[in-house]
C-alpha cells in the first residue's frame, strides 16, 4: 500500500474541529451531493448548551462509497458544508472520510476601506466571493474618510455632490448608491456575508466637513484631502448642522446594517476629549434609537453599553477603557494591526502597503491567538483568574487602502493573509499548526490560480499548484 492519505493536501481552508479520513483508495467523488436539514445539534458534534448561531454554522460532511452528504441544522450549515466540499474535490481524488465541523468564533470580518481608493461594486463582489469560500461572514465598508465621501445620503446630496469625486491622489472617486447598497447586500446575502456600514465620525471627516459649511463652527469648508494623514480633521459641538448630519446619516445606515452600525471613533487628535466624549454618544445614541447595535473602534469603548462591539485595532494604546468596556458586557472585534492590517507590507521589498504596524508576513498573520488577546495587551479583566471567553465576538482583517488603487492590488493584499485570519477565526486561533495550514494553502491555492487571482507568493510556503495525484 502507498503512504497513508495526508488529510492537509484536501487543502481545506479553514481547518475543520474534526476530519477523520475513513476509507482507502481516493477516487474522484462528483458533487452531486445529498443535503439533510436535521434538529439534533448532536449530529453535528454540538449539544444543546451551544449558542443558536453555532448550531446554525454547524455541519457535517461524509463522503462515503463515492457519494458526498451534507447534514446541518440551517442553511447557514449546509452552505459552509457545500463550500468544504467544493474544496475538497477541487483538489483532487478523494478517500472516504468524515467532517463534523463549527465555527469558534460569529463575527468572522473583513474590512475594506472604499475611500481611499474607490472599489466598485463590480470589485466587491470579487471580495465576496473570496469571503464566501473562506466561510467568512462580515463585510465591513469604511464609507466615509478625509478623502471622499462614499455612499448616498438622501436628504444631504451635498455629501455626495461635492465630496465623492475625490480619493488619495488624483484618483476620480465614486460613490455607492442606496440600490447598489442593497444589490450589495443582496450578493453577500447569498454567500451568507451580512455587510456592516461605517461612517466615520468624529475624526475622519474631512470630505463631510467639505460638504457641509453647517458642520464647520465658522462656517468655512476646507478643501477634500487627497493625502494620507490622519487625525486631521473634526466634527464640533459647537457646528450648526451637526446633530442633523448624524440624524441624516443614522436614518440611511440603521436599515442598511442589519447586524449593527459602525460609527468610527478612531485617531481624533483634534477632538478635545469631552467634545469627543460628547460626538461619540450622540452618534450612539442615534443607532440605537433606530433599533441597531453599535460597533465602534476601540477608542469610542467608554460610549458603548451591553450588547455593542468595540474593535480593537491598535495594540499601542492603553487598555483600561477595554477592559472596563468588556466588564460592561461589550464585546470585543479582535482585529491586531501587526497581525491582520492586510494592508501592511508583507516585506520590506514590497511595493504596496504602509508599515507603521511593522510588515506582516503570512506566518505573523496566522500565529496568534484572540482568546489571548486582551490579557497579552494588558486589557483583560486582572481580577479573573481566566480571561473570559466570551469577550471575544470574533476576528476581523481589516484592508485600508492608501497604496492600493486596482482590484488586482487589493486581492494581492488579502491573499493569502486573509486565509489565515479566517481559519483564526473558523478554528479559534492559528498557534501550533503552522505546517499544516501552509501545506494546506498550498494546495488551497490552486483555485485560487484557476479563478485568475493574482496573490502573494509567501516565501514561507511550498506552493504546490498541481491537483493531487491518484
Ligand atoms: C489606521 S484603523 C487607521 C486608518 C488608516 C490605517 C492604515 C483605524 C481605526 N485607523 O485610518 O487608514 O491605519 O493602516
Amino acid at each position: 500500500m502507498n503512504q497513508p492519505f495526508d488529510p492537509d493536501s484536501l487543502g481545506l481552508i479553514p481547518r475543520p474541529f474534526e476530519l477523520r479520513i475513513t476509507g482507502g483508495i481516493p477516487y474522484t467523488v462528483d458533487d452531486d451531493v445529498a443535503v439533510h436539514l436535521l434538529g439534533d445539534p448532536a449530529a453535528v458534534g454540538l449539544d444543546e448548551e451551544s449558542p443558536l448561531w453555532r448550531r446554525k454554522e454547524a455541519y457535517r460532511l461524509t463522503i462515503a462509497g463515492g457519494k458526498a452528504e451534507i447534514s446541518a441544522l440551517a442553511e447557514a450549515g449546509i452552505r459552509h458544508g457545500r463550500r468544504a466540499l467544493t474544496q475538497i474535490i477541487g483538489a483532487g481524488p478523494v478517500p472516504d472520510l468524515v467532517i463534523v465541523d463549527h465555527p469558534e468564533f460569529e463575527w468572522r470580518g473583513l474590512n475594506v476601506d472604499i475611500v481611499r481608493h474607490f472599489f466598485t461594486l463590480e470589485d466587491l463582489t470579487v471580495v465576496l466571493d473570496i469571503m464566501g469560500d473562506l466561510r467568512l461572514n462580515r463585510l465591513h465598508l469604511h464609507l466615509s474618510d478625509d478623502q471622499g465621501w462614499r455612499i448616498e445620503i438622501p436628504s444631504l446630496p451635498e455629501l455626495v455632490q461635492l465630496s465623492s469625486g475625490t480619493s488619495v491622489g488624483a484618483g476620480e472617486g465614486g460613490h455607492l448608491s442606496l440600490e447598489d447598497m442593497e444589490r450589495l447586500i443582496g450578493e453577500a446575502a447569498e454567500r451568507g456575508i451580512v455587510v456592516v456600514p461605517e461612517v466615520d465620525v468624529p475624526g475622519h471627516t474631512t470630505a463631510a466637513l467639505h460638504a457641509l459649511p453647517g458642520l464647520n463652527p465658522d462656517g468655512r469648508t476646507p478643501p477634500v484631502y487627497e493625502g494620507i494623514e490622519v487625525g486631521i480633521s473634526t466634527l464640533s459641538t459647537r457646528a450648526p448642522d451637526t446633530a442633523r448630519f448624524l440624524d441624516a446619516v443614522a436614518d440611511t445606515l440603521a436599515p442598511l446594517g442589519s447586524d449593527g452600525v459602525h460609527v468610527g471613533g478612531d485617531e481624533c487628535l483634534l477632538t478635545p476629549p469631552e467634545e469627543f466624549a460628547e460626538l461619540v454618544s450622540m452618534a450612539v445614541r442615534r443607532i440605537h434609537d433606530r433599533g441597531r447595535r453599535v460597533i465602534a473602534w476601540q477608542e469610542g469603548a467608554a460610549q458603548l453599553r451591553s450588547g455593542d462591539l468595540l474593535q480593537l485595532w491598535d495594540e499601542r494604546q492603553d487598555m483600561s477603557d477595554v477592559a472596563a468596556a468588556t466588564r460592561r458586557g461589550v464585546r470585543v472585534i479582535a482585529s491586531p494591526a501587526s497581525r491582520v492590517y492586510l494592508d501592511m507590507k508583507y516585506d520590506d521589498s514590497e511595493r504596496l502597503g504602509l508599515t507603521w504596524a511593522g510588515c506582516t508576513s503570512l506566518r505573523e498573520s496566522f500565529e496568534w491567538d484572540p482568546r489571548t488577546l486582551l490579557v497579552e495587551l494588558g486589557g483583560g479583566d486582572a481580577e479573573a483568574a481566566e480571561p473570559d471567553p466570551q469577550a471575544i465576538a470574533g476576528v476581523e482583517a481589516c484592508v485600508f487602502t492608501e497604496t492600493i488603487e486596482t482590484v488586482d492590488d487589493l486581492v494581492y493584499m488579502l491573499l493569502p493573509r486573509l486565509a489565515a485570519a479566517a481559519e483564526i477565526s473558523w478554528a479559534g486561533g492559528g498557534t501550533g499548526w503552522w505546517e499544516s495550514f501552509a501545506r494546506r494553502i498550498a494546495v488551497h491555492a490552486a483555485a485560487w490560480q484557476r479563478n485568475g487571482y493574482v496573490w502573494h507568493r509567501s516565501p514561507e510556503v511550498e506552493w504546490d499548484l498541481h491537483p493531487r495525484r491518484h
